[in-house]
């Protein structure tokens, strides 16, 4: 869009200036011929490679059971089933595993995507009255329509979108489209929005997020995605060559090379403020020119920064009650 709407911006330029052709001397015009040209040329340097512009992605996940909490409490996780990119097969940079957090789901500006959500939680499909035994989808970020918002009828009305029986639907599986437009670049989370309630089972592992990228981006040597819970980090990290997804869990040992360009994605979840700290480090706080060593982050909100791999060091909850709960992990630099 960005390469069709330009040469239009260009024309509109040439059109708008109220000499005609006849007016203009040869010079004026291999003037214009040239700067026509390099606008050109400079155009074509931004047009994107077909693999990362206007994809279109087929992705399968499955909501599982996983083990106890440790309070008796079952807790649940997404796994990727399937992730193909205009058909390419990428599952292998997942885990064969359902993890908490869920798989992270990289997107560029431009894309469409098919995600569908299939439910392998024991005796999902057998209705209780009152309760909705569904798993759902629900993204943030990227445009969709009603049909989509993976909520509950009460919520929007429609359907009960998600897989398993819900308060008044049941289905096996159920997929959503989401339209990754441009202006929608930035780190989202996803989460169940319908298990046994409205609100969904996000507490008890079934979020991930999705990473969209503006075209032309800059790689990263190494991703982490940390989610802020009210008493722990969730993790993982991301490989930024082979893309390969590792090091899940409850406040993860992030590792690194050193020299190496790493980016953080922080995603608050649950009700607390934190104030997120990587000792020893500095970045530019996104939309200023600000260097923060320390980012204070709310319920559902994001921050991204990148910084170059040092010193090995710990990233904490500096918040005193989830400090005491040990809210912290190791930023191992190797
Ligand atoms: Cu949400």
């Amino acid at each position: 869009m960005l390469f069709q709407s330009a040469p239009a911006k260009c024309d509109t330029k040439l059109k708008g200036n109220s000499k005609t052709t006849s007016d203009i001397s040869q010079k004026s015009l291999i003037k214009i011929a040239i700067v026509a040209l390099a606008l050109t040329l400079s155009l074509s340097a931004l047009v994107p490679t077909s693999e990362s512009f206007a994809a279109e992605h087929i992705i399968q996940l499955t909501a599982e059971e996983t083990q106890d909490d440790g309070f008796g409490n079952k807790l649940l996780a997404y796994k990727m089933l399937s992730h193909r990119v205009d058909g390419l097969d990428i599952t292998s940079r997942y885990s064969t595993e359902a993890t908490i957090p869920g798989p992270t789901i990289e997107l560029t500006e431009g894309d469409k995507v098919k995600i569908s959500i299939e439910n392998a939680i024991p005796g999902n499909n057998i209705p209780i009255p009152g309760i909705s035994k569904q798993v759902s989808i629900h993204v943030h970020g990227v445009h969709y329509d009603i049909l989509s918002d993976g909520t509950l009828k009460v919520i929007n009305k429609n359907f009960d979108e998600g897989a398993g029986a819900g308060l008044e639907e049941t289905y096996v599986i159920y997929e959503y489209q989401w339209n990754v437009a441009l202006g929608t670049a930035g780190t989202w989370p996803y989460h169940d929005h319908n298990f046994e309630t409205h609100n969904g089972a996000e507490h008890k592992g079934l979020f991930g997020a999705i990473i969209v990228n503006p075209v032309g981006v800059s790689s990263y040597d190494k991703e982490y995605v940390l989610y802020l819970g009210d008493d722990a980090f969730w993790g993982m990290e991301i490989n930024g060559v082979s893309k390969i997804q590792s090091n899940h869990g409850v406040n993860p040992t992030l590792v690194a090379t050193r020299n190496s360009n790493v980016r953080f994605h922080l995603i608050a979840l649950g009700t607390d403020i934190h104030t997120f700290e990587l000792k020893g480090y500095k970045w530019i706080d996104p939309g200023t020119t600000h260097r923060i060593n320390q980012v204070a982050i709310g319920p559902l909100e994001k921050h991204v920064f990148s910084v170059i791999a040092k010193n090995s060091t710990r990233y904490r909850d500096n918040n005193l009650s989830n400090k005491l709960l040990g809210m912290e992990g190791k930023f191992l630099v190797q």
